[in-house]
């Protein structure tokens, strides 16, 4: 258990191709519990390796209401998408922004879990979305350049649920 600090954008580390996972040894699966930690800590739905620093291709998402759903994908690779969905978008390595992206309304990605069992997961709304998201993270890319409007400031006046 332990939180892991989230580099932000102009960070070398976020630009970079990560590299594919052979092998799932001890120290991955620290990781692996470390970004949940980090992730759930930073109220995120999704964070992929680069983010805390790691050139892997390792991606946590949990788009559940209650925050109980984890889900790891090791080198997902997207097999099909479908359809469009234009929306705002967030990343923990921007913080304070929201941006506009379109992104397929439908994506299945293929991945492996932690005992390197390969699995398919179908997604549309928000989980197509952060599939993408966090895939691109794991090429070196970020939603900031595929806005169709720039970047908005949030004034964040939500206090934290009880
Ligand atoms: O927490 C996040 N929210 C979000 C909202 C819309 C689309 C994508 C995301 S992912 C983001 C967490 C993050 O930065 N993951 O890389
Ligand atoms: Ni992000």
């Amino acid at each position: 258990m332990a939180i892991r600090n989230i580099r932000e954008i102009g960070d070398k580390v976020l630009y970079k191709v990560s590299k594919e996972v052979k092998e799932v040894d001890k120290r991955l699966l620290v990781l692996i519990n470390d970004m949940l930690d980090t992730m759930y800590e930073a109220n995120g739905v999704g964070l992929a390796a680069p983010q805390v620093g790691i050139l892997k291709r390792v991606v946590v998402i949990d788009v559940s209401e209650e925050g109980n759903n984890p889900l790891v994908l090791i080198n997902p690779v997207i097999l099909e998408t479908e359809g469009e969905q234009t929306g705002d978008e967030g990343c923990l390595s921007v913080p304070g922004k929201v941006g506009t992206v379109t992104r397929p309304n439908y994506v299945k990605v293929k991945a492996y879990d932690k005992d390197m069992k390969e699995f398919v997961v179908e997604g549309t709304g928000l989980l197509a979305r952060c599939l993408c998201h966090e895939i691109d993270h794991l090429d070196g890319k970020l939603y900031v350049d595929q806005t169709i409007d720039g970047l908005r400031n949030v004034t964040e006046d939500v206090e934290e649920e009880i």
